[in-house]
């Protein structure tokens, strides 16, 4: 099975980066209150890269590649602070929607990729069997199509957070497929850039899940999910179909409930059939029944949001939520990806 990757990618940056609090922290520390880190460990950043050096050695890394990726590198205190930062959350379920995820921009800029890669899209959905709405909106929302991958050195951060100690074992970890990735070639180390967590590219994959499932879509020999649009958008396939998608299924919808419905008592955890909650008075949100469909579904609320959306959950939607976890992404996900077909 795949590991679920952390929330700690683009969005994740992208909410830190929209919320009031985070521009205020943007402010460059006065100088004369450095603000001192000491790592778990209590190791020394040169004692400590020296034993990733060996290890990666013994992985069959070479000193090119090492001398090339550890020159002049120095842990980096931005990621430390964002690292430390990184519980937000309080947003509502409305303005993240509205304002972060399906903004005008958003959806207008995803139905022109999706237009202009048609092509491309076809052939991906030929090959992975996974819809090419689904593919855009993942881009869109990680990196806005691309646009900002994350501007942070990928060894640089994985290495301040390995060293740093706060899950020193699995930003290690990372660091290491980081390094196997560089020395396979897939990009030059000046390149490899991605978020201050160290999720890449524009699909922003953790090196492990590139090392996994980054594929070779345009055939000439590197993974390259940065700068080469066909390799990043089948990779986001072949996530997805990794974790079990399920081609020609909708990921869910949002419902009107029936009269008595209460949030506080829904049962969020029983599945049964489409056709089951249109039974129990469920319609569509403009009151229209719902299909009569075995497909199996939840019920699914976001998370803090005001009570004036709820939604059935199909199994994509929780395959969606194997990308990123939280609950209002997967909602912002699928909402994207029907406003985007
Ligand atoms: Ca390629």
């Amino acid at each position: 099975m795949i590991e679920r990757r952390l929330l700690l990618g683009g969005v994740a940056s992208l909410v830190a980066a929209c919320s009031p609090e985070a521009n205020s922290a943007n402010q460059i520390p006065a100088p004369d209150a450095p603000p001192a880190y000491v790592p778990v460990s209590g190791q020394s950043f040169e004692r400590f890269l020296d034993g990733v050096r060996a290890d990666a050695r013994r992985a069959g890394v070479s000193d090119a590649t090492l001398n090339q990726s550890f020159a002049g590198l120095k842990p980096n205190q931005r990621v430390i602070e964002l690292d430390r930062r990184q519980a937000e959350g309080g947003m509502q379920w409305e303005d993240y929607r509205d304002r972060i995820m399906l903004t005008p921009t958003r959806i207008q800029n995803g139905r022109r990729l999706m237009a202009e890669n048609t092509d491309l899209l076809r052939r991906i959905e030929a090959r992975y069997h996974v819809a090419p709405s689904v593919i855009v909106a993942i881009w869109g929302v990680e990196t806005n199509y691309g646009g900002n991958t994350g501007g942070f050195g990928v060894v640089e951060a994985l290495a301040t957070l390995a060293w740093e100690g706060r899950r020193a074992a699995y930003f290690r970890n990372e660091l290491m497929s980081a390094l196997r990735i560089l020395n396979d070639r897939h990009i030059s180390a000046d390149r490899m850039k991605g978020s201050w967590a160290g999720a890449m590219g524009q699909p922003q994959f953790m090196p492990s899940n590139f090392e996994r499932l980054a594929v070779d879509f345009d055939g000439d020999g590197r993974r390259d999910i940065w700068d080469n649009r066909a390799d990043a958008l089948a990779s986001i396939a072949h996530y997805f179909q990794r974790n079990g998608w399920r081609h020609g299924e909708a990921w869910g919808r949002e419902v009107r409930p029936p009269a008595g419905f209460s949030t506080s008592g829904a049962d969020t955890e029983s599945k049964r059939t489409l056709r089951d909650f249109a039974r129990m008075g469920f319609r569509k949100p403009d009151g229209s029944p719902l299909p009569a469909s075995d497909i199996e579904t939840q019920i699914v609320l976001p998370s803090r949001g005001n009570g004036g959306q709820i939604f059935l959950g199909h199994h994509n939607l929780r395959v969606i939520r194997r990308y990123n976890t939280p609950v209002n992404y997967g909602l912002s996900v699928g909402l994207l990806s029907d406003r985007v077909a």
